[in-house]
């Protein structure tokens, strides 16, 4: 069985929908430790109700970013996971970090990558006047929002959208991209070649995310 780190800073919902879908799809890896840089995140509890061992880090308890990276490094490390997952986690990482877990280490990022690294993404995209926006599962790598593209669901920006309204959307699309291409990674479907990720069994990495029910 595949062991899986996932980070965390806050209500965790995505950490939920890998949870439940590695139980319930039986994949060959489980979430073993959850890791936040918050102590009041609300997937801490999710973890605690799932038996799942749970880490707090507060990165305002450390002299500089190294140092909280070295510190949960270690924490991490504990677990000797196979893969780590960043899930709504909030701290940008150090090149150091990010080279210790390279190509086993995957982010959500809510936007179609490359349009809106960083932050407030789903307010840029409204104020763009993008008609659709989406979200990207990607390779972690040292330069932020940046590493290789795994899968991307896209969503429709529908008039009179606010940015509660289109990050929702956008979130119930990543319940379905991010379980999907954290087993994919466990399966070993993935092939990571010239900063290019592709699905070995070609099944498709992008798609139009089903309107919520
Ligand atoms: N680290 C590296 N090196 N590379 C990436 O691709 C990373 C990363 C760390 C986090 C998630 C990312 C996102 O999906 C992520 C990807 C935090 C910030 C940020 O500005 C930006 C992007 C992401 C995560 N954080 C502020 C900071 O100073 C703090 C913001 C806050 O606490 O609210 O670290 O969007
Ligand atoms: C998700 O939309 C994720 O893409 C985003 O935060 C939300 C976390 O939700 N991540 C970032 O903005 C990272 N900077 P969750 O905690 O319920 O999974």
């Amino acid at each position: 069985m595949k062991k899986i780190a996932v980070l965390i800073s806050g209500q965790g919902s995505n950490l939920g929908a890998i949870v439940r879908a590695s139980v319930a799809q039986d994949w060959p890896g489980r979430v073993v430790a959850v890791v936040s840089n918050r102590a009041d995140a609300r997937g801490l509890q999710l973890a605690r109700e799932h038996g799942i061992a749970t880490a707090v880090l507060d990165h305002k308890a450390y002299a500089d970013r190294a140092a909280f990276d070295a510190a949960l490094a270690g924490t991490i490390d504990r677990f000797a996971p196979d893969l780590v997952v960043l899930a709504g986690f909030m701290r940008i990482l150090t090149p150091g970090f990010v080279a210790r877990y390279e190509g086993r280490m995957l982010n959500v990022h809510p936007s179609l990558l490359p349009a809106f690294s960083g932050l407030h993404t789903h307010r840029r995209a409204i104020e763009e006047g993008c008609k659709v926006h989406g979200a990207t599962v990607h390779f972690v790598s040292a330069e932020l929002d940046h590493g290789p593209i795994v899968a991307q669901a896209v969503v429709p920006v529908l008039a009179g959208d606010d940015e509660a309204a289109l990050a929702a959307r956008v979130l119930a699309a990543e319940h379905v991209l991010y379980p999907r291409a954290v087993r994919w990674f466990l399966e070993g479907a993935l092939q990571l070649k010239d900063g290019r990720v592709t699905h070995r069994g070609h099944e498709p990495q992008g798609w139009l995310a089903e309107p919520a029910a």
